[in-house]
């Protein structure tokens, strides 16, 4: 006679690994979304979760999953991610014992495996809180600005500006939206794919203001077709951020060592973890 384990349920790698496969497979299967994926979305929910943190009063932070709550969710730089949002109901719905915010946490690391990017560690811990722990507005970046307001906003969460540069890198993946951001169009041209080519553009190629009624933006001469933020081009223009997109357009495994271990410091900002770093969990990807 087979004996019910007592207590509650304790997930272990294997069910987290399982939470990863679904959204994987939701990810190949639900290719009929902007450039052909929600991996780019996905991955700005986590940061967006994850970008509230100050680590002076250590509130905010991806404990918590507040941007479900209507004063969060309606920050003018959380625009559109209900789209992020709503592709991992059905996911909660299959592994309703995740959290919130473990699982857009999860799904960030899901999105950037699958989209070819390097390995992100993981360890569970987040838990889900209510309205009350919603941050105020104005805690992520205004695309507008420049690099003092770059090194004001990812100081504040503790990061040096190497670390800024390297997560900065994410814009490879992705594109603006009229409709979300008021900006448009994408940073490369393979907005799916991770590669270090948003550096190696904004080195390489000649950028002119676009002209046109929407907020100021650049385009490449070339093709008009890519585009770059205020905020985008200050990493070139300041003399302490342009060193590291150089090594960065150089060399892509170097990215990829330096973006995987900020973005694991990221995705862990403000989460009272009960176990240590080295108890962190390696996904295996779906062509791995
Ligand atoms: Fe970003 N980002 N981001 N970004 N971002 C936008 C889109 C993406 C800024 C502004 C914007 C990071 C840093 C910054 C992604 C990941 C990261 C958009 C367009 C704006 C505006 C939104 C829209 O219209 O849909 C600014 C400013 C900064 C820093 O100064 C960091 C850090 C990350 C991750 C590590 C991704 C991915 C997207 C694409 C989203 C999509 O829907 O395609």
């Amino acid at each position: 006679k087979e004996v019910k384990p007592k207590g509650p349920f304790v997930p272990k790698f294997e069910d987290y690994q399982k939470v990863y496969d679904a959204v994987a497979k939701a990810l190949e299967e639900k290719d009929d979304y902007d450039d052909g994926s929600y991996g780019p979305v996905l991955l700005r929910l986590a940061w967006h979760a994850s970008g509230t943190y100050d680590k002076e009063t250590g509130t905010g932070g991806s404990n918590g999953a507040t941007m479900r709550f209507a004063p969060e969710g309606d920050h003018g730089a959380n625009a559109g991610l209900k789209a992020a949002r709503d592709f991992l109901e059905s996911i909660k719905e299959q592994f309703p014992w995740i959290s919130y915010s473990d699982l857009w946490i999860l799904s960030g690391i899901c999105a950037i495996q699958e989209m070819q990017g390097p390995k992100i560690p993981f360890r569970p811990g987040r838990s889900d809180r209510d309205v009350s722990f919603c941050t105020p507005d104005g805690r992520l970046p205004d695309a507008s600005k420049d690099q003092k307001h770059i090194r004001a906003i990812f100081g504040r969460m503790g990061f040096s500006d190497r670390e800024m540069v390297a997560l900065s890198g994410a814009h490879a993946l992705g594109r603006c939206h009229t409709d979300r951001s008021g900006y448009d169009g994408p940073w490369t041209f393979s907005p799916t794919t991770l590669t270090n080519d948003y550096y190696k553009l904004l080195l390489e190629e000649k950028w002119s203001w676009k002209k046109w009624n929407g907020p100021k933006q650049f385009e490449d001469v070339k093709t008009k077709s890519l585009m770059m933020l205020p905020t985008d081009m200050a990493l070139i223009k300041d003399k302490g951020f342009r060193p590291h997109v150089e090594r960065y357009a150089k060399d892509n495994d170097v990215f990829f060592k330096d973006f995987a271990e900020a973005v694991t410091t990221l995705f862990e900002l403000g989460v009272p973890f009960t176990t240590s770093e080295d108890q962190r969990w390696t996904f295996k990807s779906s062509f791995d």
